[in-house]
């Protein structure tokens, strides 16, 4: 037993999670305990006491996963976290935890592999993202605190120019983090106060610097709404046209070490990712989405829960140049069992980042014919 741990087993922590039950139209309250001392969870019903899950292991949900507004995924239902459940999780816990919202602006979408990369080695969690190009309108109203600024029609015009990434950050001190990480607005001064800052590294000028950050709670919460709760405002930017899909799955999501790697390796065969988002995916959509293997591949249940097991991040590859998107992604994603991906193929996705032929981290458009139907289900249907 470690020794450290001992005296700390009675420490847990509660939250309180709904689940949308769609057969009976409506949402059920459940208790969440977490218990540190051996990450074990248990769960209750809140209307009828009952125990909903005896006290055991569930290694797909670690305590970082836990913090108000995130989504998990429990025996193939979707909880959402709505309120830490006492005092102890509230004090210890929700205070420390918080988010911010980032974008990646139309400059810094060419370096967003990089970028991602950084976000995810300096320790924030992404709950939330999405490209999308911004209209007029919203780029107004998104920097409507600037209006009497002298620069604020060069502001709308650039932040319109093309796809932005917005994402929602969520560490300790989110806010306060995310800005150290970028660096001061204005990229010559960053390079001079804070050389390895993301401003510094890839910004232009004060107004081309190529990532946002928001500058307080309060703002994050406004901002994060503005993009997450717009009901349908906030356009996905998907071609549907010579396109194939790719989804990292989600153990890499929640390890999220190779999110920003993967994003770069595909970037780097002349591929472009032109729509992204990430979607917490229930056990029918997850189903639906994979129907074409059912009865194909004995494996299609393990597929199906591994899926919806946790957030995922979907997007269109397509390509400037005149190239098979399908087959070309499919090369770069390598054999789909990751331990033959290792012994023919060492420097593909899979091969590198693979676990098992469930889990090998990357899903990608098998026949070229599909490219579209797969693209469509994410950036057209889930976002109805
Ligand atoms: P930050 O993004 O560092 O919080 P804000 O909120 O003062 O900076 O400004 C919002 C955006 O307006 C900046 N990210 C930058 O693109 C642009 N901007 C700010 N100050 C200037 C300036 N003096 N000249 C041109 N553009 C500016």
């Amino acid at each position: 037993m470690d020794p450290s741990k001992f005296g700390k087993e009675s420490e847990r922590y509660a939250f309180l999670v709904t689940y949308y039950d769609s057969l009976a139209g409506f949402d059920r309250e459940y208790h969440l305990l977490y218990y540190t001392f051996d990450e074990t969870i248990e769960m209750y019903d809140v209307k009828t006491k009952r125990v909903f899950l005896k006290r055991s292991k569930y290694p797909e949900v670690a305590l970082k996963d836990l913090y108000k507004g995130a989504i998990v995924t429990i025996n193939s239902r979707q909880l959402k976290v709505t309120e830490y459940s006492d005092d102890f999780t509230k004090n210890n816990f929700g205070s420390k935890k918080k988010y911010t919202l980032a974008m990646i602006k139309p400059d810094g979408v060419v370096h967003m592999g990089e970028i991602i990369d950084r976000i995810c080695k300096e320790g924030f969690q992404i709950s939330k993202m999405k490209m999308t190009q911004l209209s007029v309108e919203l780029a107004q109203k998104f920097y409507a605190v600037h209006k009497e600024k002298s620069f604020y029609n060069t502001l709308v015009a650039y932040m319109t120019s093309g796809p932005i990434v917005a994402l929602e950050l969520v560490a300790e001190n989110a806010v306060a983090k995310w800005r150290e990480l970028i660096g001061p607005t204005d990229c010559v001064q960053a390079r001079q106060v804070a050389p390895n800052s993301i401003r510094a590294l890839f910004a232009t000028d004060k107004t081309h610097n190529a990532v946002h950050g928001s500058d307080s709670d309060e703002n994050a919460e406004i901002e994060s709404k503005f993009f997450f709760d717009s009901k349908g405002e906030i356009p996905a930017t998907a071609t549907f046209e010579n396109c194939s899909l790719a989804i990292i799955l989600p153990h890499i999501v929640s390890e999220k070490a190779a999110i920003g790697q993967i994003i770069l390796d595909i970037q780097k065969y002349g591929l472009d990712i032109s729509a992204l988002e990430l979607f917490s995916l229930g056990k029918t959509d997850a189903s639906d989405f994979l129907e074409v293997y059912r009865g194909v591949t004995p494996d299609f249940q393990k597929m199906v829960l591994n899926l919806c097991s946790g957030p995922i991040i979907a997007m269109e590859v397509t390509s400037k140049q005149s190239i098979d998107v399908v087959t070309t992604l499919r090369k770069v994603c390598g054999p789909p069992d990751p331990e033959l991906a290792q012994a023919l193929r060492p420097d593909t996705i899979r091969a590198k980042y693979g676990v098992d032929k469930i889990r090998n981290a990357i899903h990608c458009t098998d026949l070229e014919d599909d490219g579209v139907l797969e693209v469509e289900f994410f950036f057209n249907l889930m976002q109805q």
